[in-house]
Parts: C-alpha cells; structure tokens; sequence
C-alpha cells in the first residue's frame, strides 16, 4: 500500500515535468538512429536562459561522430520523445511531450567546416522553417508534434550552398511564459552534409545566444484566451527570431 501510494506521488512528481529531447532524424523516411549525427542532452531539462550557450544545441550531452548525407530538399523528421528512447514508463501520458507545453517548433541552419567537430559557438544561423499558430484551428506546432508521435517535418530548402551544417531545430513551450524566464527551450542540433544546393548563403543570420530577448513579445507572453484555453486568443502569434528564408 505505503508503495502504491508513493508511486503514485512519484508519477505525479514526473508528469508536471513533461519535458522532451529531440534525439532522433529521420531523411525522406528513413529512421537514422537514437542519437546518431546529433549533439544532443543528456537530460529533458529545458533551457530558459536566453543569453545561455545551452540556446545553441541544448544542454550538453551527447556528440554523434556522424555526419549525415543529406541532398537539397529532401524530407527532414526531428523526432521528440519524453525521455531518451521514448516514454519514461509504461504508459507515460508526457510521452512525446506533455500536452500543456503548447508553443511553437522551428529549424535552424549554420555553415560549419566540419559538423562533427566544429565549435557550436560563433556561428551564422538562419531560419529555414517553423510551425508556429494556426489562428483557424487554434492548433500550435507543438500539437502538430503530438499529431505525429512526437515527429516534426520539414523539407531543406534546395536553394542552399553545398557543404556542412548544424540542424538546430528547437521547441518553445509556452505554457508558464507570462512569467518572466520561464519560456521553456528544447534543442539539439543534427550533422549534416548537404549536396545538390544552389548557391544561396543566406545575408541575414542570427547568433545563438542573442537572436532571443527573454522579454519579447514572442517569448513572454501569455498563450491563454478568455476561456482558460492556450488558444492565444485565437490572435496571431508570430515566433521568435528571424522569418525563414525562400528560395
Ligand atoms: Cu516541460
């Protein structure tokens, strides 16, 4: 009885923390791997410190040795889930990510020379895709995600230059953030080498950390309408940082 109880208060302790970790990408489909080609953390802690390094690739943790080949184009999947490996327990209703944490999902690229081995720091981000609010169906990107069992897509764009890149793709969980700080970032970031691009590097980039203000109307902000719901109202919510690039 006494560990039923404590059991339970356990389970109820680790599901107010429905935290996520992205840790697997799938190219056009294909399933590449717990870990592989990422730089990811090791724990589903989020960060809320913008002017943190840990806004780059998420906190640290693990470094894949592997670069992944990808072309122009082709079909990215970021895969979330509660823990590393998926759920925390049997039936863990925070498994990809708690539902409270509504907000939304978007990719980054920088040049690297060397994705398995350059520093993280310093470098020249753009935005290739994001999945913000849907003011019709008052739906987030984060409940695209959920959609998906904890699966975001989105295609590389084919305008890109040739060589290799870190893939930041990024959560921003929304539900505590009309407290200042309180925001919650979930990133790591994938290895890629990219062939079969154009010629585009993109002018207009931004550093991680520095492209965020903790005080931005896209990070504190309240995402609850009139009727309690974190339906933004059904307002416009437009993310933080720059808008993706077109090719
Ligand atoms: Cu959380």
């Amino acid at each position: 009885m006494k560990f039923s109880v404590l059991s339970s208060l356990l389970a109820a302790a680790v599901s107010v923390e429905g935290h996520a970790i992205f840790q697997k990408v799938s190219v056009n489909g294909a399933d590449q791997g717990s870990l592989t080609a990422l730089r990811a953390p090791n724990n589903n802690n989020p960060v809320q410190d913008v002017t943190s390094s840990d806004m780059i690739c998420g906190q640290s943790g693990s470094t894949s040795q592997t670069v992944l080949e990808v072309k122009a184009g082709d079909k990215i999947g970021a895969w979330y889930q509660h823990v590393i490996g998926g759920e925390q327990f049997p039936g863990d209703e925070d498994n990809p990510i708690a539902k409270s944490h509504k907000g939304p999902v978007m990719a980054y690229l920088a040049k690297v020379d060397n994705a398995a081995s350059s520093d993280k720091a310093g470098l020249k981000w753009f935005k290739i895709w994001e999945d913000t609010f849907d003011t019709g169906s008052r739906t987030w990107g984060v409940d695209n995600l959920l959609a998906n069992n904890g699966w975001v897509y989105f295609n590389l764009p084919s305008c890109v230059a040739d060589g290799q890149y870190l893939l930041r793709v990024e959560v921003l969980a929304l539900h505590s953030a009309s407290k200042p700080g309180q925001a919650q970032f979930y990133q790591s970031c994938a290895q890629i080498n990219l062939s079969g691009g154009g010629s585009t590097s993109p002018s207009q980039t931004v550093s991680f950390p520095g492209a965020y203000s903790a005080d931005e109307p896209a990070i504190l902000t309240s995402i609850y309408g009139s009727t309690g719901a974190p339906d933004n109202d059904g307002k416009p919510y437009t993310a933080p940082g720059p808008s993706p690039i077109s090719c």
